[in-house]
C-alpha cells in the first residue's frame, strides 16, 4: 500500500535572506541567506573576487569586507560561513553572514543583502525548505520552535530530544508495523472466502493489539507535553480579602500585585511566570469572588470565573481565620476537587474554620503573609500537576500531535473490531488501516499539505 499524497508545492527556487539574530544591542548579527542564488548574493555584498572558489570556501570561516551592491557604499567588516547544497540547514546553498549586531548595523547588512537579489524569507522558511528538502521531518520541524520557545531546562530538554528524532522515529516505526500488517490483510483479498488463512488474521489481531498500545502510550504523554510547550495555568480564586495577591507575590518573591486590608482590591487579572519542578506555570491572581453593583469589580469577578474554568488547576484560597461562609461553601460547588488546592490562608492568626467540613479536598495550610507552608504548597501543586509521575519521556506529544493519534488510534480499533468477520470485512479493514497509517503520516510530514504547512510554519519567527 502506499497511502502518501502530498499536496503542497515543491520548494520555490527563490532565494531568500533574513536576520536570524534578535534584533537590539548584540555582540553580532546574522544574515543567512538560502536558495540557488545564496553565493552570487553574498558575492555581490562581500565584493568577492572573481576567481573566488566556492569549493574552497565550503565549511570555512572567512573576513570579508560588506558594501552595498549599488552604492558601494562600506558597511561593516563580516565572517562569512559558506555551505553547500545539500550539506547546509535548509539543504540548499547557504552563506551566513556574520556583521557587528545592534539594530541598524543589522539593518544595513539585511538591506545590501536584499538589494543583491535575495528576497526577505517568510516567517519559518528556513526550516521549512529543511523539511521539504529532507533535512528534518515534520516533528523535529515543530521541535525547533518548541527548543526557541522553551522557559525551562526540562522544556528544552524534550524539545532536543524531539529534535533528535525521538517522537520522528517512533510514530515511524508504529507506521512501518501498521502499513505490513495492512500490505497482509490486502494480499488476503486474493483469496476465495473459503480459502482465506485463519492463521493470518489471527496473527494480524495481535500486531493491531500491539500497534493500538503503542498509539496510546503516546496518547498519554500529551499531558506533559501540553505542560512543558504551554505551561501549567494555575489559578489564584478565592473572596476578596483572604491574601491571594500576597500569596501570588510570596511565590513569585517579589511584591507583583498590590495587596491592602480594603477587600476587592484587585480587579484585572494578573498573570506572572515561575517555574515548578522545571515545568512552567502561568500563575494568575484574579479578583476575588463575589457580587458586586460595581461594574469595573464585576468584570474582574467575571473575568476570574472564567480562568477558573480553564485553569489546569485552581489554587482556591480560604480565610484560615474566619469560619466557612454561605459565599465560601457556593464557590467551592463550583470547582472540581482533582484539579483544586485548597489553600487554608493565614495560619499566623488563630484558626476559626472548619477543616472537617472539607473531607475529600487537597488542603494545605500557609500564611502567605510570613511564608509558613510554601514548600508544601508547591509539592502538591507538582503533585496535582501531575508533575512527579512523569518519567522523562522521549517523546511528549502536542494538540496537533493528539488529534491525529487519536484518530488512528479510532481507525486501528474500528479495524480490529471488523477483523474476525474475515472474507467480507477485509476491504473494511484495509481501508481503516490505511486511514490510520495516513494520521500517523501527518504527524511526521510523510502526508501534508500547503495548509497544514503554513499553519505550522506561521507560529516561527522570521529568520529561522
Ligand atoms: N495575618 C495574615 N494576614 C494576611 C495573610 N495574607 C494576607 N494577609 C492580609 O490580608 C489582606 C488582604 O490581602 P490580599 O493579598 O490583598 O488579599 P486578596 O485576596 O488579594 O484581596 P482582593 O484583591 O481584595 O481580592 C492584607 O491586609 C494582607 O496583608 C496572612 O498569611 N496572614
Ligand atoms: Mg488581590
Amino acid at each position: 500500500m502506499d497511502p502518501i499524497a502530498n499536496s503542497a508545492s515543491p520548494p520555490a527556487a527563490e532565494t531568500i535572506a533574513a536576520l536570524a539574530t534578535a534584533t537590539g544591542p548584540a555582540g553580532i548579527a546574522i544574515v543567512r541567506i538560502s536558495g540557488p542564488d545564496a553565493q552570487r548574493v553574498a558575492a555581490a555584498v562581500a565584493r568577492l573576487p572573481v576567481d573566488f572558489s566556492w569549493d574552497a570556501a565550503a565549511g570555512r570561516a572567512l573576513h570579508v569586507r560588506v558594501a552595498h551592491p549599488r552604492s558601494g557604499e562600506r558597511l561593516d567588516d563580516a565572517i562569512m560561513l559558506c555551505f553547500r547544497a545539500p550539506r547546509s540547514y535548509t539543504g540548499e546553498d547557504v552563506v551566513e553572514l556574520q556583521g557587528h549586531g545592534g539594530s541598524v548595523p543589522a539593518r544595513r547588512l539585511l538591506e545590501a543583502v536584499l538589494a543583491a537579489g535575495a528576497r526577505l524569507a517568510a516567517p519559518g522558511e528556513f526550516t521549512r525548505r529543511a523539511f521539504l528538502n529532507g533535512r528534518l521531518d515534520l516533528t523535529q520541524a515543530e521541535a525547533v520552535l518548541d527548543l526557541i520557545q522553551a522557559r525551562t531546562d526540562r522544556a528544552a530538554q524534550a524539545a532536543r530530544a524531539q529534535l533528535d528524532g525521538a517522537l520522528g522515529g517512533e510514530i515511524s516505526s508504529i507506521y512501518d508495523r501498521l502499513t505490513a500488517v495492512c500490505a497482509d490483510i490486502e494480499a488476503l483479498l486474493d483469496f476465495d472466502e473459503d480459502e482465506v488463512p485463519a492463521g493470518v488474521v489471527a496473527a494480524a489481531a495481535v500486531r493491531l493489539e500491539e500497534i493500538a498500545a503503542r498509539v496510546r502510550a503516546l496518547l498519554a504523554t500529551w499531558h506533559t507535553g501540553h505542560l512543558l510547550r504551554d505551561g501549567a495555568l494555575v489559578v489564584i480564586s478565592g473572596r476578596p480579602n483572604v491574601g491571594k495577591s500576597s500569596l501570588l507575590n510570596a511565590l513569585l518573591g517579589r511584591p507583583r500585585a498590590i495587596v491592602a486590608a480594603t477587600p476587592g482590591t484587585t480587579r484585572d487579572s494578573i498573570e506572572e511566570s515561575l517555574a515548578l519542578d522545571g515545568v512552567p506555570l502561568r500563575l494568575v491572581d484574579t479578583a476575588g469572588l463575589r457580587a458586586t453593583a460595581c461594574s469595573i469589580e464585576a468584570e474582574g469577578v467575571a473575568r476570574a470565573s472564567a480562568l477558573v474554568a480553564q485553569a489546569d488547576l485552581n489554587l482556591h484560597l480560604l480565610d484560615a481565620a474566619e469560619t466557612l461562609g454561605g459565599d465560601d461553601l457556593d464557590q467551592l460547588r463550583q470547582l472540581s476537587p482533582a484539579r483544586t488546592l485548597l489553600a487554608l490562608n493565614k495560619s499566623d492568626l488563630p484558626a476559626r474554620l472548619d477543616v472537617a467540613a472539607l473531607a475529600g479536598w487537597h488542603i494545605v495550610s500557609i500564611s502567605a503573609r510570613h511564608g509558613d507552608g510554601l514548600p508544601r504548597l508547591r509539592a502538591l501543586l507538582a503533585e496535582l500537576l501531575g508533575l512527579n509521575a512523569v518519567a522523562p519521556m522521549q517523546a511528549d506529544v502536542s494538540a496537533r500531535h493528539r488529534q491525529e493519534l487519536e484518530q488512528a488510534d479510532r481507525e486501528i480499533a474500528a479495524a480490529r473490531e471488523l477483523l474476525p468477520r474475515e472474507a467480507e470485512g477485509l476491504v473494511l479493514v484495509a481501508e481503516r488501516l490505511r486511514s490510520a497509517a495516513l494520521a500517523l503520516g501527518r504527524i511526521t510530514g510523510r502526508t501534508y499539505s500547503d495548509d497544514l504547512l503554513d499553519a505550522i510554519f506561521s507560529r516561527f519567527c522570521v529568520g529561522k
